[in-house]
Formats: structure tokens, C-alpha cells, sequence
């Protein structure tokens, strides 16, 4: 991160606009990124800080550690921190250029060349082999439904025995007060994040056919079905989840 973004305030939905476009992580989302997902995801700092700690206990030496949606390469940097071993590799994956760019200017002096490859590519075209740990943190929910077991089933082939795949999420809830409840919840928090109610609602207008979420249980059930021997959930902020799921 240069020095100029580090403290880059995220108003990128300030402004009332006359049409909401779908959400994009493009040059303007990547410029205020740390803000921005600081401020809207309750946990964020601490899932991205837990799931280096989780990455760590399953790392082997030779192994590959994966982030796919890497983003500004938050939680690759949390891992490679508990992680000290020149045998392992930390693979990053986004398809996003701008996103990307952030990352290696994160990365860069800190992961060894030598151990770092940041890949541009969709996580569903990704190799994943030799993986001991595979961080998709905030990123499923934005494949297509559809594809999301396959992705899964691809990341269960590609893992060695014992390793593990840690997943953040935005859930949504069965029970209709509970979803109203936590949305609610969410709401406030980025209220009390310094965003208001126009920001909240043109955001909340970009993400609605990007950002498609699915409930716990239905987390918890396809990693089973994708072939893990046992998936549990380990967080929960309001409407926020994650789950450790290991081979
Ligand atoms: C974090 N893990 O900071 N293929 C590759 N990358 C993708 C795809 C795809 N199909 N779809 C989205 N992305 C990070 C996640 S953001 C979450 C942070 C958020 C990328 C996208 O470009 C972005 O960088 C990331 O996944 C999701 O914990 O902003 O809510």
C-alpha cells in the first residue's frame, strides 16, 4: 500500500448518483479498498488476522498456501507473519487488475519473491495443488451460485490430506425476523463507520445482484457435499460467518 492510499477515506457511494450501476471492484474501489471493507464488514480485521492464524496450523513445508480473491493480499500477509518457512509458497488469486496491483505493492519486501505469485485470474480457472491451506474469505458469494460446488470440489481435489479451507461470508438468514434483525444490525455498524443512509442504500443497490449470499447451514452442506471430512463455523459478526472446512 503507498503511503498516499493507506489512509484513503471511502466515499465512493457518497455522492447521489441517478442510476446505481452493479458493484465493480475496479481503480476507485481498490484506491480506499482497506477503508471501505474496514468500515462495512463487522470482524473484518480480526477474520482476516484468525484465518493466517488457521492457515498456519495446517501449513506443511513445501506446501501452497492460497488466498483466492486475495484483494489487498490482507489475510496472505496474516499468514505469511505466522508462518516461517522458506518452503512455503503464498499463492494469491484475483481477477480484478486494480485489486491486484494494491496487493503486490502490499506484498512486495515483505513475502520473499521467491515465495510469492500473485495470480490474474477467476478463482474458477485457478490450479490448486499442494494446498495445506485455502483462504476464500469474502469472495464466494460473489461467484455464481451455480458454480460455487464445482469451485469448492476443485479446491477439495487440489488440497493435501489435513489441509484446510477457511471461508468468510456474508450470510443470509431462513428466518425472516432474524434477517431483518441482523440486516438492521449491519446497518448501524456502518452507521456508526461514519456512512450515511445514502451511501448505505446506493451500496446496498450495487451489491443486490452481485453480492448473492446463502445461509450457514447451506455453507456448512456443500462443503460436506464438495468432500470434506468435517466443516464447522468459527465466526460470526451480525450477517457476517466464517467456517473451517479440512480434508
Ligand atoms: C479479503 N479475500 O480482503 N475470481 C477472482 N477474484 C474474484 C472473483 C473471481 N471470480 N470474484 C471476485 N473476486 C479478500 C476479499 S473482496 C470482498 C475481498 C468484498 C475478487 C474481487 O476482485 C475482490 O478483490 C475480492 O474477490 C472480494 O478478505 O469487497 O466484499
Amino acid at each position: 500500500m503507498s503511503d498516499d492510499d493507506k489512509d484513503a477515506v471511502d466515499t465512493v457511494y457518497a455522492g447521489k448518483r441517478p442510476r446505481v450501476d452493479d458493484f465493480v471492484f475496479d481503480r476507485q474501489v481498490a484506491a480506499v479498498f482497506p477503508d471501505m471493507i474496514a468500515r462495512s464488514v463487522p470482524g473484518y480485521a480480526l477474520v482476516a488476522a484468525l484465518s493466517g492464524i488457521i492457515a498456519a496450523r495446517h501449513a506443511k513445508p513445501g506446501c501452497n498456501i492460497y488466498d483466492l480473491g486475495c484483494s489487498t493480499g490482507a489475510a496472505l500477509l496474516s499468514a505469511h507473519a505466522r508462518i516461517d518457512d522458506a518452503t512455503v509458497q503464498f499463492i494469491g488469486v484475483d481477477n480484478a487488475p486494480p485489486m491486484l496491483e494494491k496487493c503486490r505493492a502490499n506484498l512486495d519486501g515483505v513475502i520473499a519473491p521467491a515465495q510469492l505469485k500473485l495470480t490474474h485470474a477467476d478463482v474458477r480457472d485457478a490450479r490448486i495443488e499442494n494446498a495445506g491451506a485455502v483462504i476464500l474469505n469474502f469472495t464466494l458469494q460473489f461467484i455464481a451460485p451455480g458454480d460455487r460446488l464445482g469451485l469448492l470440489r476443485r479446491i477439495h481435489a487440489g488440497m493435501n490430506t489435513g489441509g484446510a479451507l477457511i471461508i468468510a461470508e456474508k450470510v443470509k438468514f431462513d428466518s425472516p425476523t432474524e434477517a431483518r434483525l441482523q440486516q438492521t444490525l449491519h446497518e448501524d455498524f456502518k452507521t456508526a463507520n461514519g456512512y450515511s443512509d445514502l451511501e448505505i442504500a446506493q451500496k446496498r443497490a450495487a451489491l443486490e445482484h452481485v453480492l448473492v449470499p446463502d445461509t450457514a447451514p447451506a455453507h456448512l452442506a456443500r462443503l460436506k457435499r464438495a468432500g470434506f471430512a468435517q466443516a464447522s463455523q468459527w465466526f460470526q459478526a451480525f450477517n457476517f460467518c466464517a467456517f473451517l472446512a479440512q480434508r
